[in-house]
């Protein structure tokens, strides 16, 4: 695209979307009810229903998604959730698995 007169196209930038991360919550026999909805709330913004909704499918199914996110956001609410948890002395934990 220089001086030559000639109208050109605008090229169009072809972006990749980047590679995207589950972080995944885990049951365990200790974590209370209301410490997990808490901790859905604080860090993955649900409100009381949805916080709650996701706690009771983690409880009875083993293990549940919180969110979906790039790598470097999901390894940081999951590191977020396991030091809360080791703060309180609960056992909860959630880990990240890649989603595509
Ligand atoms: N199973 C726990 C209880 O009965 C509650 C719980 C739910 C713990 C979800 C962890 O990710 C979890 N108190």
């Amino acid at each position: 695209d220089g001086d030559s007169g000639v109208a050109v196209a605008p090229s169009k930038p072809e972006l990749q979307r980047p590679p995207m991360y589950k972080v995944v919550m885990l049951n365990d026999d200790y974590t209370p009810m209301e410490f997990v909805v808490e901790v859905l709330s604080v860090f993955f913004n649900m409100d009381e229903e949805k916080a709650t909704q996701v706690m009771l499918a983690v409880h009875t199914q083993g293990k549940g998604v919180c969110g979906i996110f790039t790598r470097d956001i999901a390894e940081t609410k999951c590191a977020q959730v396991n030091q809360c948890s080791r703060e309180h002395e609960h056992p909860l934990m959630c880990d990240i698995e890649q989603a595509d």
